[in-house]
Formats: C-alpha cells, sequence, structure tokens
C-alpha cells in the first residue's frame, strides 16, 4: 500500500513564561527586578528527505507539536528555545495548510516552517517604571501557532505509462527496468504507482507505472484518478495502447479515451509530450501490426513517435528504452507551469499589524472590546495577579481602548468584555 495523502495537525510550542523576581541584596529587603524572559517556542517544520518513500509514518499519529520555549528565570536568565520539531516528508510532497497556502518539497534537506513557535514572554524587569520599581508580574509566552495539513505524495518520475486496464503497462515497465510489478490478464492489476529505474549509458530515468485509466478516471471513475497527479510532474508520457485488446474494443476509441482522461484531469498532462507504445505486437502478424503503425504515424504527426512493442519477445523494448533516455531532458525544464518552484522558507499565519480594535454591543448591552492586539496584551498577562491587572489597565488606557468606551456611552458599573475576560473598569 502506497500511503499518499495524509492529513494532519501541527502546534509549534508555546513561548515561556517571563519571570517575576527581585534581586537578593545585602541589607536590601527587596532589590530591583531580575526577571529574566520567556523562550522562544519550537517551530514546526517539514523536511524532505530522500530516504522515506511515502507518507506511512503519518498514518499513526495525527497530532504534532513542538516543545515550548523554557520560562525565564531570576538573575534575567533567559529561558531555552524550544527545539523545532522537524517532520521529513519523502520528496514530491505537496503541503497544504489550512489557509490554502501551497508548499512542494522536492529536493533532499528542503525545509518549510509550517507552524512557528509562539514567542516568550517578557520579565518583571522590562516593566520598571519611575512609578513602578518593583513590578510584581512577568508577561506570559505567547502560544505557538497551529494548522492542520493536507500532504500529497505525488511522485517524481520522469517517464509515466499509461493507458487502459490491461493494456500492457506493467508488462513494459518490468522490460525496461528491474521492477518487478504485479502482471495478469485481468484489469486493474496494478492497484497502486509502481516505479522503476530505467539504466542509460550516462543516466537514470525514473518510469512511473499507474493503474489503468478508464473512462471517467478524471472524474472518479475507476482507480486512476487517484494517480493521476503521480505522472503531474512527469516529462514524458508513454501512452500504451493494445493493438488486439482481448475486449474486442476499438484502439482508436481507446486511444481517445484515455487522451481525454488526461485533458479532463489537468490540460497540462494533455501537453506533456507523448511516445505511443503499441503494445503486444506478438499477437499480430508483423505486417499487420506494421500497418497498424503507419496508420499511427499519419494519424499523430511527427510530434508524437509511435513504436512497436512486445514484451513477451521483447521487440521494440531497446528502441524504447533509446527514445525515452532521447526524449527526456537531462535537466528538468522546471517545475509544471504553476508550481511554486523554489520555496519560501517561511510562512507566516499571523495576519499583519496586531494593532487596533473596535467597540461592539452585545444584544445584553454588554460593550465588548474586539481586536487582536487587545487578544495578544490579555493573553500575556495573569490577570490573577493585581500588579499584572493594574499594568493592562494602563495599556488599555494608553491605547485609547477606555476613551473609546467612554465615547460609546459607557459607564462605570456597566459590563463590558475585553479579549473574552469581564473587566471591572474604573474610570
Ligand atoms: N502476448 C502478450 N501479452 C502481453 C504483452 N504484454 C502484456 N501482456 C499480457 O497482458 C496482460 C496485462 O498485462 P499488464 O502488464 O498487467 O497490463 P497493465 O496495463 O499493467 O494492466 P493494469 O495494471 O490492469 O492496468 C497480462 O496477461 C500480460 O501477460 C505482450 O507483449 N504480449
Ligand atoms: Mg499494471
Amino acid at each position: 500500500m502506497l500511503y499518499d495523502r495524509a492529513r494532519i495537525h501541527v502546534q509549534a510550542g508555546a513561548g515561556g513564561d517571563g519571570c517575576a523576581s527581585f534581586r537578593r541584596e545585602a541589607h536590601v529587603p527587596r532589590g530591583g527586578p531580575d526577571g529574566g524572559d520567556g523562550g522562544h517556542g519550537g517551530d514546526v517544520v517539514i523536511e524532505c528527505d530522500p530516504s522515506l518513500r511515502d507518507l506511512q509514518s503519518f498514518r499513526r499519529r495525527t497530532h504534532h507539536r513542538a516543545p515550548g520555549g523554557g520560562d525565564g528565570g531570576a538573575s534575567l536568565r533567559h529561558g531555552g528555545t524550544g527545539a523545532p520539531l522537524i517532520l521529513a516528508v519523502p520528496p514530491g510532497t505537496q503541503v497544504r495548510t489550512d489557509g490554502g497556502d501551497l508548499h512542494d518539497l522536492i529536493r533532499a534537506g528542503q525545509r518549510t516552517v509550517v507552524a512557528r513557535g509562539g514567542s516568550g514572554g517578557r520579565g518583571n524587569k522590562h516593566f520598571a517604571t519611575p512609578t513602578r520599581q518593583a513590578p510584581r508580574f512577568a508577561e506570559r509566552g505567547l502560544p505557538g501557532e497551529e494548522t492542520w495539513l493536507q500532504l500529497t505524495l505525488k511522485l517524481l518520475a520522469d517517464v509515466g505509462l499509461v493507458g487502459l486496464p490491461n493494456a500492457g503497462k506493467s508488462s513494459l515497465l518490468a522490460r525496461l527496468t528491474r521492477a518487478a510489478p504485479k502482471i495478469a490478464d485481468y484489469p486493474f492489476t496494478t492497484l497502486e504507482p509502481v516505479l522503476g529505474t530505467l539504466e542509460g549509458a550516462e543516466r537514470q530515468l525514473i518510469v512511473a507505472d499507474i493503474p489503468g485509466l478508464i473512462e471517467g478516471a478524471s472524474a472518479g471513475a475507476g482507480l486512476g484518478h487517484d494517480f493521476l497527479a503521480h505522472i503531474e510532474r512527469t516529462q514524458l508520457l508513454v501512452h500504451v495502447l493494445d493493438l488486439a485488446p482481448l475486449d474486442g474494443s476499438d484502439p482508436l476509441a481507446n486511444h481517445a479515451t484515455i487522451e481525454r482522461e488526461l485533458e479532463s484531469h489537468d490540460p497540462r498532462l494533455a501537453a506533456l509530450p507523448r511516445l505511443l507504445a503499441l503494445s503486444k505486437a506478438d499477437l499480430l502478424e508483423p505486417p499487420a501490426a506494421e500497418a497498424a503503425a503507419r496508420a499511427w504515424r499519419e494519424r499523430l504527426g511527427d510530434a508524437v513517435p509511435v513504436l512497436i512493442t512486445s514484451s513477451a519477445t521483447r521487440a521494440g523494448i531497446e528502441e524504447l528504452s533509446l527514445e525515452l533516455l532521447r526524449r527526456v531532458p537531462s535537466e528538468p525544464p522546471g517545475e509544471l507551469a504553476d508550481a511554486p518552484g523554489e520555496l519560501a522558507e517561511h510562512l507566516t499565519f499571523r495576519p499583519a499589524g496586531a494593532r487596533g480594535f473596535r467597540i461592539e454591543r452585545t444584544d445584553d448591552g454588554i460593550y465588548r472590546v474586539v481586536g487582536e492586539g487587545i487578544d495578544l496584551l490579555l493573553a500575556r498577562h495573569d490577570l490573577d495577579n493585581d500588579d499584572a491587572l493594574a499594568h493592562v489597565e494602563s495599556r488599555l488606557r494608553q491605547i485609547g481602548v477606555i476613551r473609546a468606551l467612554e465615547e460609546e456611552g459607557f459607564e462605570a458599573g456597566d459590563d463590558v468584555e475585553i479579549g473574552g475576560v469581564l473587566f471591572d473598569l474604573d474610570l
């Protein structure tokens, strides 16, 4: 079973809390504040690891968390930074975040941050002012980012074999490469893509055999649909066409079916260079096979080379190998048109500008102050701590929240909810 899909949840580490402490000095009951800052929480990072074959490692575990940052300590001791959590995926994995961002992991060692750790809280040292020389509170660390991720593996093959079920694709793969795919005289023998390596004199090509496509495959019929994605990154498709189908179907119509399915899955697939391999030629008299090849050459023109092959007698196999090595450029021409190519190494979920707020009035007359900056301010502080509460109130005043409330008709004693917390505000 090829695990080519996984849905996982990632949670970056929370920042460590800042520390509230005071220097100890001989004969001084309480020295100046010396609480250190909390450390940054660990990021969640996805890394491309060529030793992996599929997404199997995500089968059992859905939730993945990076460690938090350490808390700050006395004597201005800074909390440790949380180690990043590195999740390894095989080359060819696409990562889609909840927000719709797409990351392609292609090169070995390539990394992308999918959830950032929370920042650490500042120690009480930062909150000392001329009027408050002994702040008995510190900031709390912020939670890390979290998101669901959809992982999709799209195999990295140079050449894709496509065709109807039973066309002889797997037999060709077995002849072209050392792969040993299952071969049988019934349709849908191949249930998942199989890769093989075609050894050229100077280089190798990865050839992918995918399950047979049928009419409607691009819309989900049969098995092929799930696997069409795996040939999206190939540079050349070999259309394998059975010259003498057992079911007596018409090769011309069969050819059209496959081409239509490629086109409706993704026009870029249909635009890939093509090679037509007329398969099972041993089942025909040689002149009949030659005549069929001539007719196909006429139909398809120069753009599509037509080869007569037989996996049974190996006729045409060598020619097919050479043709593939000749046709596939040694350096990939880059990603398919709209693939992101070189990745942004970092991804930011945080909306820019954490300032600004608005005041709402709930149905039961409660004032509500809403805004990201406000939420952060409250998340940073322990409101059970009187000093922290006093600090938050003075910040609310500085930011203009109190004034804005008054303008909205707020009076002492009215209920007000700020960042999800009910406040008793003195005006
Ligand atoms: N005579 C003859 N039979 C062949 C040849 N190639 C394949 N076959 C037979 O055709 C049948 C189907 O071959 P496969 O290679 O499994 O076909 P496939 O396209 O991979 O089929 P699916 O995996 O079901 O899509 C098997 O019974 C093969 O033995 C050939 O060159 N000559
Ligand atoms: Mg097969």
